[in-house]
């Protein structure tokens, strides 16, 4: 029954920020998953007779991976398979499977914030027994067994039923088959005061969830409309294979339709969105959208009022990037804050070891200890949370946040499918520019930014070039590592306004200076062909 099948390694199988991610039609060729999948489990050891969670965010081809993925932890010697009904699990609803259950670890089937569909992009990711994706030094031995693989271990056995909750023998593995939504709705009400959220409801208070036609449409219909007794709360609410033609990618382009709704003068007073993976959120409220950076330093500054973290946080974390309003909460409440590369994986360490209990990404990514991933639907209640206790809108908890701290006006401009040379070209340039900037302009300094894990002391470069300014002001540079097509620039501006009258500018004005400074250093126009950038954010 069991059979190994013969094959060659495929160029490019390298994770980037976040696993493998390819356009379908890469997925589509003979053995390319299954190269992949039989890599991860080359690269771990001692996993025989233990559990595996695998599901995945329902995108088109998910149906497929899910049934070779469990035939193939079948042949591995995987003595459980759990697997989200219908081959689902968000991925923060994953990570909390694993940790749950003390699996082994798990597969997540997923291109996030990518677009779906037969020509959009799939993509898979392993996690570790914490919950987390996979630190650098797995996922270099995973490229590694790519490059040499020559066969794959599976099973010759029919598609199983995934649609139904319960055990299947395949082989000599167990196969249980789980309801996606039960434990992780179980897990926010652990941590949440959903009896004061349930009370803001009721008083009238109208929110409106856009799942974008991707995977958090059944974990927000149940808490939001079911627990909370919020109907009509949820939009686009349905799983689908191409995301009902939505990049599910919840910022205000994307999310345009949303937004357009809560920035409305009679909107409701609440809106949020999340991705194709349910890892994102995006948190704006009537006539204020909240910056994922300022998001991060509120829910810092306010997390005691949720029951999980009311005798206060360890610590906050945020990748490089994302604003320093963070760091100003941290330093108030008298806890540490780290700065980290791009990518949940570095978070991982930090609240393994209880160092950071918060931490956030300028990307649309917030989340905390319960899990091992960023967490949108976490973030959504966290945000219900605040406003449930403190019975302000979101503008006067985002105002008198700015009044308290100042505020870390911030953009990110990004360049879509750039020519993956020119691209390279324009990092390659800067960075060789790097010495002669240092005291033009009031830039104090300017590196490539690495990192050294301050608990394992595992050390990372080239995550990103930085120009920090005298009085605080950043602008960065980075090649994007989840796209799949050309490159993606992405040039990252902040500025500190400390004086509150400052604080009501509109933000690409407040940093058009800074944005100027930052096409120039670069010289992005005749670097990569772009006269503006395809998204802002
Ligand atoms: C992007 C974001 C990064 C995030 C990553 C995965 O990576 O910038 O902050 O962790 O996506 O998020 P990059 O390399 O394209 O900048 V998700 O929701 O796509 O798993
Ligand atoms: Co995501």
């Amino acid at each position: 029954m069991f059979e190994l099948v013969a094959t060659k390694p495929f160029d490019g199988q390298k994770p980037g920020t976040s696993g493998l991610r390819k356009k379908v039609t890469v997925f589509q060729q003979p053995h390319y998953a299954e190269n992949f999948i039989q890599s991860i489990f080359d690269s771990l050891e001692g996993f025989v007779g233990k559990s595996l969670v695998i599901g995945g965010d329902g995108r088109y081809y998910n149906a497929h991976v899910v049934q070779l993925a469990i035939r193939m932890a079948a042949a591995n010697g995987f003595g459980k398979v759990i697997v989200g009904q219908g081959g689902l699990l968000s991925t923060p609803a994953a990570s909390h499977l694993i940790r749950k259950r003390g699996a082994f670890g798990g597969i997540i089937l997923s291109a996030s914030h990518n677009p779906g569909g037969p020509d959009g992009d799939f993509g898979i990711k392993y996690n570790a027994g914490n919950g987390g994706p996979a630190p650098e030094k797995i996922t270099d031995a995973i490229f590694a067994k790519t490059k040499v693989i020559s066969t794959y271990k599976t099973l010759e056995a029919d598609d199983i039923d995934i649609n139904t909750v319960g055990v299947i023998k395949l082989a000599n593995t167990e196969v249980e088959v789980v309801d996606p939504v039960a434990d992780y709705a179980a897990l926010m009400q652990s941590l949440f005061d959903f009896d004061a959220i349930a009370d803001l409801f009721k008083s009238g208070f109208k929110m409106k969830f856009d799942g974008m036609g991707a995977i958090t449409g059944p974990y927000a219909t149940r808490i939001f409309e079911g627990i909370f007794g919020a109907a009509g709360t949820v939009m686009n609410g349905t799983p689908l294979p191409d995301f009902g033609g939505h990049h599910p990618d919840p910022n205000l382009v994307h999310a345009k339709e949303l937004c357009d709704l809560v920035l409305s003068p009679n909107g409701p007073a609440f809106g949020a969105a999340s991705d194709g993976d349910g890892d994102r959120n995006l948190i704006i409220g009537r006539g204020m959208y909240v910056t994922p950076s300022d998001s991060l330093a509120i829910i810092a500054a306010n997390a005691q009022l949720a029951p999980a973290y009311s005798k206060g946080i360890a610590g906050v974390a945020r990748s490089m990037p994302t604003s320093c309003a963070a760091d100003l909460v941290a330093k108030k409440l008298g806890v540490p804050s780290f700065e980290t590369p791009t990518g949940w994986k570095f978070f991982g360490n930090l609240l393994d070891a209880a160092m950071a209990t918060v931490c956030g990404e300028e990307s649309f990514g917030t989340g905390s200890n319960h899990v091992r991933e960023k967490d949108g639907v976490w973030a959504v209640l966290m945000w219900l949370n605040i406003l449930a206790k403190r019975r302000e809108t979101v503008e006067q908890i985002v105002k008198s946040h700015w009044r308290e701290y100042g505020r870390n006006f911030y953009t990110r401009h990004d360049y879509e499918e750039v020519d993956l040379a020119r691209a390279n070209g324009l990092m390659t340039r800067l960075r060789g520019s790097l010495p002669g900037l240092v005291g033009k302009g009031g830039i104090v300094k300017a590196d490539d930014f690495s990192y050294r894990d301050p608990v394992d002391n595992s050390f990372t470069e080239g995550q990103g070039i930085r120009l920090i300014y005298d009085n605080g002001s950043r602008i960065i540079y980075r090649l994007s590592g989840t796209g799949t097509a050309g490159a993606t620039l992405r040039v990252y501006i902040e500025k500190y306004e400390a004086d509150a009258a400052k604080h009501a500018q509109e933000t690409q004005s407040a940093l058009a200076q800074l944005i100027t400074q930052a096409n120039g250093i670069a010289d992005i126009e005749a670097q990569t062909g772009r006269a503006a950038p395809t998204v802002i954010t």
